[in-house]
């Protein structure tokens, strides 16, 4: 059993990368486990420079390896927008809630259907090895909530060829066709062949 060390403080994320990594020879350490959740400050200008400054700052501290993953919904119509600033689209310290109001709120101004992706590139990081995969996963924004289930703007999101938003699917649903499941398959892959 080789032990990773998730670089994420976002609990929706874990709970999906646990259940990605379930019943495989990798056993993922949440940062909630060991007790320290810091705050990175995330300056790189891509998804891929910012999973890395993650991965790299959790190794510095506990020197095991370690995967991260940075992601965010980019959105057709707004010219990739939010992307990387998914998580801050509505200010410092938002709620998903203002993010998805704010999104919704612009969006009206456009014709509809509202076609966006979710992008998730994660990285592989032991001090010596990196490796990195991305996935995604292409849909639409509409313009109400539905579902409960998920995080951040999986009720606002309807994935191609599905009338149900990220937030009405379980996580093993969204695990079947989500970028961060693509990702972090794909991830998993590269790491039991290297
Ligand atoms: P960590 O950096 O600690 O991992 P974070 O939430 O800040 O947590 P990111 O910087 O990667 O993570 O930002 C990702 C944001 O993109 C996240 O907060 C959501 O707003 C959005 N996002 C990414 N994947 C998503 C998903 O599967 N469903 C809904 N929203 C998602």
């Amino acid at each position: 059993m080789t032990e990773l060390i998730f670089a994420t403080g976002n609990k929706g994320k874990l709970a999906e990368v646990q259940k990605i990594f379930e019943n495989t020879n990798f056993k993922i350490i949440s940062l909630y486990d060991l007790g320290d959740v810091p705050e990175i400050e995330e300056t790189g200008s891509t998804f891929a420079e910012n999973a890395l400054i993650k991965a790299e700052a959790i190794f510095n501290i506990h020197k095991m390896p370690v995967i991260a993953d940075d992601s965010g919904l980019a959105v057709e119509q707004l010219n990739g927008d939010p992307g990387i600033y998914s998580a801050r689209y509505a200010g410092e310290n938002c709620t998903y809630d203002d993010n998805n109001k704010k999104l919704i709120k612009v969006l009206r101004e456009y014709d509809t259907p509202h076609k966006a992706k979710f992008v998730c590139s994660a990285i592989y990081f032991d001090g010596a090895n990196k490796i990195t995969a991305v996935g995604e996963l292409p849909g639409e924004i509409i313009s109400e909530y539905r579902g409960t289930n998920g995080f951040g703007y999986d009720p606002i999101f309807l994935p191609d060829g599905f009338d149900k938003t990220l937030a009405e699917l379980t996580t093993e649903e969204k695990n079947k066709i989500s970028h961060r499941a693509k990702a972090f398959n794909k991830l998993r892959t590269q790491i039991e062949i290297r």
